[in-house]
């Protein structure tokens, strides 16, 4: 079977998917695009050979489409996931779920109301390679309980709309979404810590910022969120447990040794440093669709997600002070959901 995908908002991450779906993976194809700018719609549809839509509702009522990708931009995505979930179709929707807590838990009622996951939530790190084996290693015990995590995220720039609140609910949201999976407890503290800014690009943004989590069983998260770091795109993460640590290790692609020295390659974008993860994660939703199980990070990720990012958006807009984590507790619902990979 061939899933046909209908997707809305084909921007950066948009065309990104469909290149991957239509050029590396098996088993979908993209058969209906929808976007507000028709002429951009139709840029992206007529290479497929895909139906264009200027309405996202159209498409994902339109008998031709199995399932659903969200890759607009977040404010719109709960209309779009909503309506899948009404039309009982599958949806994969890029991070964030929803902007707002709140926006999050209308959308998991609409998913209890159907009786099955629909949703899965773009957080694209849990299927890459070297994050899994640090959850590996610190879910066999073997260097004991993990006790802090020293996190960076670091970009090479940002565009002028970039908003002071996305340092966290756009980028570290990567880092919330995968240290709750990676340490298996969700947060209850957020405070942010505003370093000396970058006098590169804009005095808008706190930037670099560092947010600091604390979970349940009081691991410490510490996040250096950079986002005009100009030199490329860093991700770090390490681990300290009780009788070692572990860490990601450097991802660069090659190594160079000439008469200036020793260089190594550094990403450019997320695109390029997860690359392979996006494959992984699009290759398993595709999988997902066609045996008809849906797996993967679920609407319960996306809200747990967003309430940590609204408190961590609090806590850089006051005084420094920490900023309390209330989440609803997990419903039964969303209590099988696994951290699997299928396919
Ligand atoms: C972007 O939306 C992403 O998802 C990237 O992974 C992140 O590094 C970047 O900061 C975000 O703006």
């Amino acid at each position: 079977m061939t899933v046909r995908i209908g997707l809305i908002g084909p921007g950066g991450m948009g065309q990104a998917h469909i290149a991957r779906i239509t050029n590396v993976l098996f088993g979908g194809k993209v058969v209906a695009v929808c976007d507000l700018d028709l002429t951009r719609a139709k840029a992206v549809a007529e290479p497929l050979g895909a139906t264009v839509y200027s309405e996202g509702a159209t498409l994902i009522g339109a008998e031709e489409v199995d399932a659903i990708m969200v890759t607009s931009f977040g404010p719109a995505h709960e209309e779009s996931v909503l309506a899948a979930i009404e039309a009982g179709k599958p949806v994969f929707c890029e991070k964030p779920l929803a902007p707002t807590a709140a926006a999050c838990l209308r959308i998991m009622a609409a998913e209890e109301k159907a009786g099955r996951r629909l949703v899965q939530v773009g957080f694209m790190r849990r299927y890459d390679q070297s994050y899994r084996q640090m959850k590996a290693v610190l879910d066999s015990g073997e260097i004991g309980e993990p006790l802090m995590v020293h996190c960076v995220h670091r970009n090479p720039t940002v565009a002028q709309t970039y908003t002071a609140d996305m340092s966290i609910n756009d980028t570290a949201i990567h880092e919330v979404d995968t240290m709750r999976w990676l340490l298996d407890e969700e947060f209850v503290t957020a405070r942010v810590d505003r370093p000396k800014k970058t006098r590169n690009r804009f005095p808008h943004l706190q930037d670099p910022l560092i947010l600091i989590l604390e979970s349940e069983s009081g691991v410490r998260v510490d996040d250096e969120i950079f986002v005009n770091i100009q030199y490329g795109y860093d991700i770090r993460c390490e681990a300290v447990a009780e009788t070692g640590t572990v860490s990601l290790a450097d991802q660069n692609k090659i190594e160079r040794r000439d008469s200036h020295g020793h260089h190594n390659e550094v990403a450019t974008s997320h695109i390029d440093r997860f690359d392979g993860a996006f494959t992984t994660e699009l290759q398993s939703w595709i999988r997902s669709v066609e045996i008809g199980e849906a797996s993967g990070p679920s609407s319960w990720d996306g809200y747990a997600a967003a309430v940590v990012c609204d408190a961590g958006v609090k806590a850089l807009m006051g005084d420094g002070g920490t900023v309390a984590i209330e989440m609803i507790d997990r419903p039964a619902f969303y209590s099988n959901d696994a951290s699997v990979v299928v396919g």
